[in-house]
């Protein structure tokens, strides 16, 4: 499937090769044809070529504005060679073919880099430059494209060895180039203009290829604008498909805690037992299992329901009337849940601004996919943190092995984990979390923080010790040091589940053995920031 390379139509603004590769091309038989500029460097060199505006018939008019924007191009370009009406119009119009384009597109990247009057920015956004390219990439089934300086010198290999012609995995390849490259032109343009206007929302993204979801009114404070965006091809049950019921509509907060609710509360399988997040600032302020949703949300309440007022609370079941009859008694912000029951949505629609939101199924925790996240000039991205705890081998490091309960409390506790900011502690017990300590910069303050949580929780409801005691303990990460360790053992936790992997686990195995401790390592780490 090889395409003859008979004439070849250059228009670049970097010169750089260009005299050396266009000479090749004559040298071969490529009859040349090029833009002002493009032109004037190839006659200076000596090669023969034809100026555009001979074969459109115009000018080159309005500052270069209109140059290749012309039937006499385009085409040229877009003709399919073995269809015989297509070859009619060429001949009933004059029009030759052009079976290479070589183009690199006005530097508005380079422009806009510098300090810059914002006219010289417009006037470098090519127009007829991406319209060639887009047209040459579409026809990639006869045309080659080339927008890449680095690729003339594989371009001329391949003509010397196919006598003349490229091949079609070739074209294509340049064509998928060419679309990669008026897309990141297209999205710098769009990223330049967004600090020159006030935004809806990030057009960054747009040009990533999210759909419109939602305007908000603001975003995590009023003075910053924001939208919301659906990722193409959506298929995760969660935030961004669900139906939202009733309620005032969400705000940039509400859906992002939202979110972190649900993508918590999916970690426990519906069928092993009834689950509950309860989120706020996106930290789990209280997690629990329970026979039904209404004793998983009551013990999931009991761990910081202070904190709780005001926040979303993620159910991995369908919502039935009991727990949403305890769930409306608090002012709450969200109700999340895969579906719910006809009573359970009239008990809710007696809070008026209480969104509920259906999904229809939890998103699956081990799903691929990725996360973004932005950051000065650039976007991070990276895989989701699919690692499961129940996917992974708890090894014992210590003398004493977790009793059957102690094993189902660390899981329980590491699943939580996951979904707390680091650093992250969490104490649970007989399935629900007791103590949440969450963002904190030293693991030890994060210890402290949940230990101190714990204790509150048995003021609280009158009992003699800390609702540590007889409880297990996870961290997201590894212990640098023995002291968060023994702060959780005097806090009365007697169990341990964390990655491993400190220069000091010996150290630290040593305190949990002294405290007759029993530890796992997961060899998983949880870092959630
Ligand atoms: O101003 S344009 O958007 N209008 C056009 O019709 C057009 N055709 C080619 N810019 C246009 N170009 C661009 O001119 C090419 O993409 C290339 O970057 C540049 C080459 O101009 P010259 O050959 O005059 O140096």
């Amino acid at each position: 499937d090889q395409a003859r390379v008979a004439r070849a139509l250059l228009s670049v603004s970097d010169k750089t090769g260009l005299v050396d590769f266009a000479r090749a091309l004559s040298e071969r038989g490529v009859a040349l044809v090029s833009t002002g500029g493009t032109h004037r460097a190839l006659s200076e060199a000596g090669l023969p070529v034809t100026e555009v505006a001979e074969i459109t018939g115009f000018p080159e008019m309005m500052d270069g504005r209109v140059k290749t924007l012309h039937p006499a191009v385009h085409g040229g370009l877009l003709a399919v060679r073995d269809d015989p009406e297509h070859q009619a119009a060429l001949a009933a119009h004059g029009i030759g073919a052009i079976d290479l384009l070589v183009v690199n597109l006005y530097p508005f990247e380079a422009t806009i880099a510098k300090p810059c009057a914002y006219d010289d920015a417009v006037e470098n956004i090519d127009v007829g430059g991406p319209a060639m390219i887009r047209a040459a990439a579409k026809n990639h089934a006869d045309v080659a494209v080339v927008v890449d300086v680095a690729d003339y010198g594989a371009i001329l290999s391949e003509l010397e060895a196919g006598n003349g012609t490229l091949g079609a995995a070739t074209r294509r390849r340049l064509a998928q180039k060419a679309f990669a490259r008026t897309a990141s032109y297209d999205s710098a343009i769009a990223s330049w203009l967004a600090d020159h206007v006030e935004m809806e929302a990030a057009p960054a993204f747009r040009a990533f290829g999210g759909t419109l979801a939602q305007s908000l009114r603001y975003g995590e404070n009023p003075h910053q604008s924001a939208a919301f965006y659906r990722t193409p091809g959506l298929v995760r049950p969660g935030v961004a498909s669900a139906r939202q019921l009733q309620g005032k509509e969400l705000s940039f907060n509400n859906l992002n805690d939202t979110d972190a609710a649900y993508e918590c509360v999916a970690e426990f399988d519906p069928a092993r037992a009834a689950a509950v997040a309860i989120i706020k600032h996106a930290n789990p302020c209280g997690v629990a299992e329970g026979d039904t949703l209404a004793e998983a949300y009551e013990r999931a309440l009991a761990c910081d329901p202070t904190s709780a007022f005001g926040g979303i609370v993620a159910l991995n079941r369908t919502l039935d009337a009991e727990s949403a009859a305890r769930i409306v008694e608090i002012f709450t912000e969200v109700i999340i849940a895969p579906d719910a029951t006809e009573e359970a949505i009239a008990l809710v629609a007696t809070k008026k601004n209480l969104r509920l939101l259906l999904t229809g199924g939890l998103p699956d925790p081990r799903a691929k996919g990725f996360s973004m996240r932005n950051l000065a000039g650039g976007i991070l991205v990276q895989g989701r943190d699919a690692a499961v705890v129940d996917d992974m081998t708890l090894k014992v490091v210590t003398k004493r092995e977790p009793t059957a309960q102690e094993y189902a409390d660390l899981r329980f506790a590491y699943r939580v984990a996951k979904h707390v900011k680091s650093n992250a502690i969490v104490y649970a017990r007989n399935g629900a979390t007791v103590g949440i300590g969450a963002g904190q910069m030293s693991r030890v303050d994060s210890s402290r923080i949940a230990a101190w949580k714990a204790a509150e929780g048995a003021k609280r409801i009158g009992a003699a010790e800390s609702l540590a005691k007889g409880s297990v303990v996870a961290s997201d990460a590894f212990f640098p040091f023995a002291d968060g360790l023994i702060a959780a053992a005097e806090a009365g936790a007697t169990a341990v589940i964390q990655p491993g992997g400190s220069m000091r686990d010996a150290d630290v195995i040593k305190a949990a053995d002294e405290a007759g401790l029993a530890m796992v390592f997961t060899g998983h780490r949880h870092f959630r920031h």
